[in-house]
Formats: structure tokens, sequence, C-alpha cells
């Protein structure tokens, strides 16, 4: 089915019996009575008691080991919102069960390092006298840098839920703590960095105490690190489904008690007091811990989350507001010069179905999300470079069904570097191979994407009637919280919907508050909204349409409304 804007995935063949919530669980595979209370009501047993990862008894040996010979202990992280809460999850148990451990914490500069394990750092640490080294959310695929640590004597750990490589080789390190090591895989496989790093906490908390109770004072550790990992999960976009969504669950909920002078001034900083939606996570707190990784150093956002100091944490909770800031200027920048650029150069014309540009100016720390928003209002995969004159580098994202990263493969002869999954990856190539790069990449995206496959796909969980659209219905949806990946906003299909009136709102009046009444033509009207569709003004009212959107609470009135995606006209006028 097609929409205005999008199209239509309906949930499969016959409806599920019951409710509306029920048939919505049902259309996202959970029938049984049991997986619907285990899902609604989740237990943080998921998590504590599961079986433990590959690799955490060799880990905790090293670790435990090395705390105890009062040994330099560095925490190996990454600059994005997931690195950065597993390196101060350990940091912060390694310090619950020794004050005194010399335990530190390294994380690569963004643009000058990248991504991951390498050897120039693993040297500087050694010579710096480290022991252990722990990684979070990298390393497994980093042979050579840990064949680097075993010659410099240092002993490495490897913590991350990345794929391995696709030769099965794994680095030669004192342990490996990983979800999905091939032949070892873990119950549940698609944990964040953030959560193997507190699954490791525990366990290493654990054995530290020498038995599953751990002390009052380790507890609340754990129990703030869980709020993290929960920041962790939800921004690296992992299903929150199974242990995830326990560890969303519990993390967000508490957040609110959560000691941690940086998180506090963190959520002061973003105008939020608590975290009970992951929305606050994806677009409050994320952004601004991201911000120091894409505009200055992701150091600060870790010492963020580490230091004691209640008054550093607000110092250094508005500089990461103001870096966040400066980067939504940069960005708003760069798209309004990449979307102009985009359609001069034909590439969201019919007949090329990517779009492939460069510019000197564009910050390669920001041009990544700039690729997100053109993917969103092209429906095309999208690549976006710095030109320094020398080297082009930049990141990509792509639509659903097309993997960017198999298309950089095929395009490999004219890059010098690439990494990453289906749907983002980042790339450098010498600036004079740019025209060669970007007529593959466009060549290949239109060879392997349909065209009908440009308009993005809104998939709905169930159709449900104008009475069903209730206050009741809409609260208990919001048990199905938190949403995230795997487990999104409930969308919901009305059909022929009559437009009762349409009226543009907000303080650039850009918006459409709609009325609409159902097809009995009884009851009272539907309040809905539709974000930035002011265009569609007058011309929609009287009009008979299906409509898909999310049911939700208008804070503001009180009522139930909801928040329109997508509409399809049944009439032609
Ligand atoms: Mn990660």
């Amino acid at each position: 089915m097609k929409g205005l804007t999008k199209r239509w995935q309906t949930p499969p063949a016959a409806p599920a019996e019951g409710n509306l919530r029920h048939r919505i669980l049902s259309a996202r595979g959970l029938i049984q009575k049991e997986e619907i209370q285990a899902f609604l009501g989740p237990d943080l047993k998921a998590v504590t008691e599961s079986a433990p990862l590959a690799g955490m008894d060799q880990a905790a040996d090293v670790i435990l080991a090395t705390l105890e010979a009062k040994q330099p202990l560095v925490i190996y992280g990454d600059y994005d919102v997931d690195g950065i809460t597993a390196t101060a999850i350990l940091w912060h148990v390694f310090h619950g069960i020794d004050p005194e451990a010399s335990v530190s914490s390294y994380v690569p500069h963004r643009l000058e390092e990248g991504y991951g394990l390498n050897a120039e750092a693993v040297r500087a640490l050694a010579d710096e006298g480290a022991a252990t080294i722990v990684t979070v959310d990298c390393g497994v695929t980093a042979l050579e840098e840990a064949a680097l640590a075993r010659e410099l004597g240092v002993q490495m750990i490897i913590t991350d839920h990345h794929r391995v490589r696709d030769d099965g080789q794994l680095p030669d390190a004192a342990a490996i703590v990983h979800p999905s090591l091939p032949g070892q895989e873990h119950d549940f496989v698609d944990l964040a960095g953030a959560g193997v790093a507190w699954k490791l906490a525990l366990h290493v908390a654990r054995r530290s105490c020498g038995r599953d109770e751990v002390t009052p004072k380790l507890r609340q550790i754990l129990m703030n690190g869980l709020s993290l990992a929960a920041m962790g999960t939800i921004a690296d976009v992992v299903p929150l489904r199974g242990e995830n969504r326990a560890i969303a669950y519990f993390g967000l909920r508490h957040m609110a008690n959560c000691d941690n002078v940086g998180l506090k001034a963190l959520l002061a900083a973003s105008g939020s007091r608590s975290a009970n939606d992951a929305e606050v996570v994806g677009f409050r707190l994320g952004p601004r811990l991201n911000a120091s990784g894409r505009m200055g150093h992701a150091a600060s956002a870790i010492e963020l989350f580490t230091t004691a100091d209640a008054a550093r944490s607000r110092e250094l909770a508005s500089e990461l507001s103001k870096l966040n800031t400066s980067r939504q200027e940069v960005e708003r920048g760069i798209l309004e010069q990449a979307r102009e650029a985009a359609k001069a150069s034909g590439m969201t014309e019919p007949g090329s179905h990517a779009i492939v540009l460069r510019h000197p100016d564009w910050h390669p720390g920001v041009v990544g999300i700039v690729c997100s928003r053109l993917v969103e209002e092209f429906g095309r995969p999208t690549i976006l470079m710095q030109d320094d004159g020398e080297v082009c580098r930049g990141s990509g994202r792509s639509i659903a069904g097309y993997s960017m990263h198999e298309a950089l493969w095929h395009c490999e002869d004219h890059l010098l570097t690439f990494g990453g999954h289906d749907f983002a990856a980042g790339m450098k190539l010498s600036s004079s191979q740019f025209d060669q790069f970007a007529e593959a990449m466009v060549a290949h995206a239109t060879a392997n994407i349909p065209a009908e496959n440009l308009m993005p796909q809104l998939n709905i969980d169930a159709e449900a009637t104008r009475p069903e659209i209730n206050m009741t219905m809409v609260k208990s949806l919001a048990d199905l919280k938190p949403f995230g990946r795997s487990n999104p906003a409930p969308r919901v299909l009305l059909r022929d919907m009559k437009i009762v009136s349409a009226k543009p709102f907000g303080k650039q009046n850009n918006h459409l508050r709609l009325q609409l009444e159902s097809p009995e033509r009884g009851g009272t009207y539907l309040n809905a909204i539709w974000w930035g569709k002011a265009s569609l003004g007058k011309s929609a009212t009287n009009r008979r349409v299906d409509v898909v959107g999310k049911p939700e609470i208008d804070d503001y009135r009180k009522t139930e409304h909801l928040v329109i995606e997508d509409m399809a006209w049944l009439e032609v006028q």
C-alpha cells in the first residue's frame, strides 16, 4: 500500500483477536501469555541470573589480580555514547572494589585516531606502565594490536559486541568477553558494549565479594552503572528486547535516583529531571555526549561520569551542551549546502539512486548526521565527505534493504580505508579518486535498489477503530516502553476517516492540527497532529483518508490524540 510519503507495510493477513494492545503485541510475535507477561513486566534477573558471557571468568581473574597487585589498569573505550558509558561503568566498579587501585581510562580521538584499538596508543599506554588494558565496545578484530600488547608484556582483555572478523580469527588476548563468539554464543547476542561491560562489572564485583550477593556499596555502584548501561544500549540502537529491554527498563527507572554527579549534571543541563523515556536519551543526553567526540574530545564525557566533584561536573555538562549547540549549527549549515548540491547534481532525480558529495568545509565529525537527514528527505543512500585537497573523509548512511558496507566493498578499488555495517559506514579515499568513486557508487545503487524502494517503509502494527483510541488504551500502551529498535512506539492504521478540520499551528505555523471523524460518522472527533505538514493545510479539509499514526497522550490538552505519520487519499479530487 502506498501513502503520500511512505510505503505501508500492513500487519500480516488475519487480524488477531483481542483488544488493540493485544493485537499489537501479537503482531510483534508476543502471543503466549507467559511471553506477554514477561515482556510487560521485565525482570532484571534476565540480566543478572543468565549464564556468564564467554571469557568472563578469565577476564575477572586478570582484573582482580591486577587490582590486588595495585598495578596500573587502563580501560580503553570509544567516543560514542556506548563506549563512553561502558568505560564509566567499569571505572566505577573497579574503584568500588579497591578505591586505591590504579585504574584510568583512555579513549581515542575520533578524528585523529579513529575507532578502535590503535598500535600507537597501546605503545604509549605500555610506556606509561599499564599492566592490563581492558577494552570496551571495541577490539574484537584488533589482531595486530593484541599481538603488540603481548609483545610489550601488557595483559589485554577485550570486551566488545561488534562482529568478529569474517575469517573467524580472534585476537590473541588474555580474555575476550563477547556475547556472540562463534561456538560460544550467549543466550542473548544483541547486547551493546555497555551491556557487555555491565555484565562483566557484575561478575567481577561478585567474584571480589566471593558470592553472588555483593556489598551494599557495590550494589549501589552497579545500579548507577545500570543507568549508564541503559543510555549506551538505547544510543547504540541495539534491539530493545530480551536482556536489553531489562537493562533499558531498569536503568531508566533508576535514573532519577542515580547518584552519579555527572549524570545529574547532564540531566540538568539538558533540561530533564529524569529520563523515564528512551527519547530523553536519544534526543537530549545522547547528542550531548556524542558532541564531545564529534566536536572536541570524548575524554571530557568520560570525566563527566567519573568525577566526584559536583562543580566540575556542572562545568563539563555545560561544555557538552555548548559543543552540542555548535554541532547543531554546523549540521544546519552542511545540511543546507548538501541539500542544494544534491539537487544541483541531479542525484535526487529518477535514475540516480544514491547521493555522493564532497566539500572542503564539511566537518567529518558531523557529516554522518547530515547523511541521515538526506536519507530521510530523498530516500536514497547518502555519502558526504570532507575533501582537504588530498584526502576525502566521510560517512554514509543507507536505506533498508541496501547494505552500505557491501556497496563499499564493491567500490573498494577507489577507497583507501572503510568500515561499518549495513546502515552506516565510514570511509577515506584519495581526492583524485572521488569522481570515479561517486560514479561507481551511484551506478551500483541504481542497479541494486528498485525504484519503489526509494520511498521509505512504514511498518503498521494493527488496524484500529476510532473508539479504540481512548485514554485508557493509550495509557496501557505505555507499558510497552521503553521504545526503540525492535520495539518502536505502536503504529496503527485507521481506515476511511474524514478530515473535519485542518489548521496550521506552531511557532512557525509549520505543523498541522486536524480533527478526524470515524466512518460511522458518529461519536467524538479524533484529535491529531502532523509535524511539519502545514503545507497540506485547508486542501485536506473534508477529504476522506486512510491514516497511519501513533496514538499518544496530548500532555497539554490531557486527551488522547494521533500523531500522524502518513495518510492516503481515498478519492481523487
Ligand atoms: Mn557499541
